[in-house]
């Protein structure tokens, strides 16, 4: 018993240390979701898809920390037939989605792909976006080179901040 005991007192501050260690791990995947190649990427999400949907959105915050810039340059995902690059224009009072050729996210700066804005485009989806589940995305940009990021799929009625762009994504013609 007295040698268990000293192996205790011995493993101790290992345990402790262990612990800590542990804890600092976990401290920084929570500062971005995805943290990848100096970009930091947070607040990957879509909207659950009602019956008959065949389209979706998907949103994202990008951070770039470093002094380089850097440009999403294509989508790629198995949840859609097709995705692409989406902006959302206003021709004559009207607001329609335009494919673009990339999102360009400056050094120290940031990029924003929200309703009403940019937005990863998914065409005839290959299955329904269900709540609570995940939609696997490979985010390709110039510099940092390809991505591979997961969207949370958010209830379908799920409107962050005050948009004027509800229901976006179903309705809309491109
Ligand atoms: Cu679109």
């Amino acid at each position: 018993m007295k040698l268990t005991r000293s192996l205790r007192q011995a493993l101790l501050p290992l345990l402790l240390t262990a612990t800590s260690l542990t804890a600092t791990l976990a401290g920084s995947a929570a500062a971005a979701d995805f943290n990848v190649a100096g970009l930091e990427l947070n607040d990957l999400w879509v909207r659950a898809s009602v019956p008959g949907q065949s389209n979706g959105a998907g949103y994202l915050q990008i951070t770039n920390p470093s002094a380089t810039a850097d440009r999403l340059i294509s989508v790629e995902s198995d949840a859609a037939t097709r995705t692409e690059l989406h902006s959302v224009l206003n021709e004559d009072g009207v607001a329609k989605m335009r494919q673009v050729s990339g999102v360009d996210i400056p050094a120290h700066g940031s990029a924003s792909l929200s309703p009403g804005g940019f937005h990863v485009m998914f065409l005839q989806l290959t299955g329904p976006f269900k709540q609570g589940s995940i939609v696997p995305v490979v985010l390709k940009f110039k510099n940092a080179g390809e991505i591979r990021v997961n969207f949370t799929v958010k209830p379908s009625t799920y409107n962050p901040g005050n948009q004027s762009m509800q229901g976006h994504g179903m309705g809309m013609k491109h």
